[in-house]
């Protein structure tokens, strides 16, 4: 729900003047439905939050969603600004379809995508690509939002044959960036097998760092970016890599067979978090293989 409260109080400077308080609550109450409408909309204009009157601001300007789950049910799927606790507000996908509220859409991708998702560092940081199409949240903005309640994570992948599978981690968070944005994840459920992690040190992703083209903290003597593209919490290399154009992989679909160009699996997937009222996980041991993908 909505964190929104606006002007249900009084001011104390002018409890007493009747006509003055009056005045204040019809001012609010018409102010009110317009943000809620301009919220909706998606739009960043900032109504004046600081109107005088009395020498006392007006209406307080109201906070935003901290995440989709926040945003009030019955809303329809779309772009929506948030806000998560200790950041500026950004611009995300929701997907409202849920029962219990929005979920925080992260990434989308699709085979036939026009970005090359091999991005540095600092982009895949900050985000980049189309929020209304194919796109990457960016991993500083994803660890701030998992900071602040505990997640859980849905990873949805379509087929070549548009079949719909999912793989659910009833726990997902990332560390900051000075531990790598380490990807943290919870149990397994769902139609989609248990791809991101592992027992095979070579193709794990939970409790793997992030890596990118221009950082390599991958668990290969090589740089996993490099050779296969886009940025992701490679080992040695991957079994899950949805982060590139063309080759979308999910486990078993690459039938054991690692190569530079791994055949077209998938179509399109999406990441979403949704508050879990789960423990969080307990941090594992780093990862200290170096071997190869061959
Ligand atoms: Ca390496």
């Amino acid at each position: 729900m909505s964190k929104t409260t606006l002007c249900l109080t009084c001011p104390p400077q002018i409890k007493g003047e009747r006509a003055g308080c009056d005045l204040f609550g019809k001012l609010c109450g018409r102010l009110s439905p317009l943000w809620q409408a301009l919220r909706l909309a998606g739009s960043s204009l900032m109504l004046p939050s600081m109107l005088s009157f009395c020498s006392i601001p007006l209406c307080a300007a109201p906070a935003w969603p901290r995440d989709c789950s926040e945003v009030l049910v019955g809303s329809p799927s779309g772009v929506y600004i948030i806000q998560p606790t200790g950041l500026h507000p950004i611009m995300v996908y929701c997907e409202m379809s849920g029962a219990n509220g929005g979920w925080t859409v992260i990434q989308r991708n699709r085979q036939d995508t026009d970005i090359t998702w091999a991005e540095s560092w600092s982009t895949y940081k900050h985000g980049f690509g189309n929020v209304h199409a194919e796109f990457w949240l960016g991993t500083e903005y994803i660890h701030q939002i998992t900071r602040q309640k505990i997640y859980q994570v849905r990873f949805i992948i379509w087929d070549a044959a548009n079949n719909m599978k999912f793989a659910d981690y009833n726990l997902f968070s990332l560390d900051d960036e000075s531990q790598g944005y380490r990807l943290r994840l919870g149990a397994h459920s769902g139609t989609a097998e248990d791809a991101m992690d592992s027992d095979n040190p070579r193709k794990v992703h939970n409790n793997m760092k992030f890596s990118t083209k221009d950082r390599d903290q991958d668990t290969y003597r090589g740089n996993c970016a490099s050779r296969y593209g886009g940025g992701w919490w490679y080992s040695a290399c991957y079994s899950v890599q949805l982060n590139v154009k063309g080759s979308l992989t999910w486990g078993k679909l690459c039938k054991g067979t690692w190569s530079p160009l791994p055949s077209p699996l998938s179509r399109l997937s999406w990441f979403l978090l949704f508050p879990s009222t789960n423990q969080p996980p307990s941090h594992e041991q780093e990862q200290t293989v170096s071997e190869g993908c061959a």
